[in-house]
């Protein structure tokens, strides 16, 4: 029987694109660029499956538009906001993710910010790098210390849950707010918090870990960091939407906040030119589950959909 034809959007792991040759006839974007909208269709319209990352948008436009041969949309990420759910269920696309393997890289990331920013991570390492520290004294960059303090976490899912363990490292008191409270188990002796305000009003670190969606965007906003600590800090690994950036950018300017730590942005890639002038930023690309073990283990697990859907079982990370 022929190979299922599937279509990388993107450059994988050599582990992954091998074990994706071997058991598929693979289609790849040999210089790794971004696909316009067109080349997408066009491209995915060849296939039977794809396993694209979130650069790839699989709005309602997009998918009305793939004829009937794409049967499976696997991704090589946990957020699905760059895939219509709707749209594709409609169609008859199944859409996968990939939950779990990338939670101890992302929470990794997550505590990078919080310290970054905490501790004024970037501007230090600015001011050595440009050759311009030529003072010390006791009174010299001096930040917040989090050891002890409160880390409020929005969406205590996988990534979240991780990440309240590592924060509890630093003998932290966490705080959450999410759709369900968790069991006793998962919870840990976290305080879980039915409203996003009553979280916000004890979060010394504020750490957003929930799925972009259209009830979340915008979630951190004028409104919402009044209602922080004076002095707070906020994280955010999970999505640029979450957060209203020219909101946040007058509350670091205010002093309303103290610093924020972040790894996603409203406008990808690129950022926002705005938070990269102000010094109490601490700002990374995007690159929370950029580990080779962790890209690789989402590439297969990636795969691993693939190969029950086209095995005729249900894929284990079936979303849509
Ligand atoms: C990835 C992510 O960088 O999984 C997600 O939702 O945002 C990131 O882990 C990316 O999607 C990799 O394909």
């Amino acid at each position: 029987m022929a190979k299922p034809k599937l279509l990388i959007p993107r450059k994988l792991t050599d582990a992954v694109q091998a074990r994706a040759a071997r058991d598929y006839d693979v289609v790849l974007n040999e210089d790794d660029h971004v696909f316009s909208k067109d080349e997408l269709i066009a491209k995915s319209s060849e296939a039977d499956a794809v396993l694209p990352c979130h650069s790839e948008h699989f709005s309602a436009e997009v998918i009305a538009a793939l004829p009937d041969r794409v049967k499976i949309i696997a991704n090589h990420s946990v957020g699905t906001d760059h895939v219509d759910l709707e749209a594709a269920k409609a169609k008859g696309i199944v859409v996968t993710n990939t939950p779990d393997v990338l939670s101890d890289a992302t929470a990794e990331i997550a505590i990078l910010c919080m310290l970054g920013a905490a501790r004024r991570g970037a501007e230090g390492d600015a001011m050595v790098r440009a050759g311009a520290w030529d003072f010390w004294s006791p009174a010299f960059m001096v930040g917040r210390q989090v050891t002890g303090k409160r880390f409020g976490v929005v969406g205590m899912g996988r990534v979240g849950q991780v990440t309240a363990e590592r924060a509890r490292g630093f003998g932290m008191e966490v705080h959450y707010h999410n759709r369900r409270r968790l069991p006793d188990h998962l919870e840990k002796g976290a305080t879980f918090h039915e409203t996003l305000e009553s979280l916000l009003a004890v979060s010394d670190v504020l750490s957003l870990h929930c799925p972009s969606t259209p009830e979340s965007a915008g979630m951190i906003n004028a409104r919402t960091l009044a209602l922080l600590p004076a002095g707070a800090i906020l994280v955010n690994t999970a999505r640029g939407a979450l957060v209203d950036e020219d909101d946040l950018i007058a509350a670091l300017k205010s002093g309303q906040l103290f610093a924020a730590g972040l790894d996603v942005f409203q406008t990808e890639p690129g950022g926002n030119p705005e938070l990269a002038k102000l010094s109490n930023t601490f700002l990374l690309p995007h690159i929370g589950s950029a580990t080779d073990q962790t890209r690789d283990a989402m590439g297969f697990r990636a795969l691993d959909n693939l190969d029950a859907f086209f095995a005729g079982q249900p894929p284990k990370d079936r979303v849509a």
